[in-house]
């Protein structure tokens, strides 16, 4: 399957990697949104949001309780944002599961 972040995650392709267990990846975005801003994605292949279910919930209940400890790594002690894009109306460009964790600015509402 060529799919970028599966590259990532088998270490095909290079990243900057800030954390990293058995189920996840975080690692920097290559177009930073704000100064803090890292992409959380599960080392097994879910195209999307959509594509979460029962059996691989537990996956994502990971990277949520891993995401407030990278968050707390970066020093981001006045809040942070967590985006899942999921779909073409979403904004999703990569078909992998993916959390941006935000941070490092005040974030405006609503999304663009
Ligand atoms: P989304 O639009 O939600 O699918 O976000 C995809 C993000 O992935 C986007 O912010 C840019 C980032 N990205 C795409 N390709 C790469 C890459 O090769 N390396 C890294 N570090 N980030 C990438």
């Amino acid at each position: 399957m060529d799919c970028i972040f599966c590259k990532i995650a088998n270490g095909e392709i290079p990243s900057t990697k800030v954390y990293e267990d058995d189920v996840m990846l975080a690692f920097r975005d290559l177009d930073p949104q704000a100064p803090v801003h890292i992409l959380m994605i599960p080392k097994t292949h879910i195209a999307s949001a959509d594509e979460i279910t029962e059996e691989n919930a537990q996956i994502v209940a990971h990277i949520f309780t891993v995401a407030k400890k990278i968050a707390a790594a970066e020093g981001l002690t006045n809040g942070y944002r967590i985006v899942n894009n999921c779909g073409e109306d979403g904004g999703q460009t990569v078909k992998h599961l993916h959390f941006h964790l935000l941070g490092g600015r005040s974030m405006a509402w609503p999304p663009g």
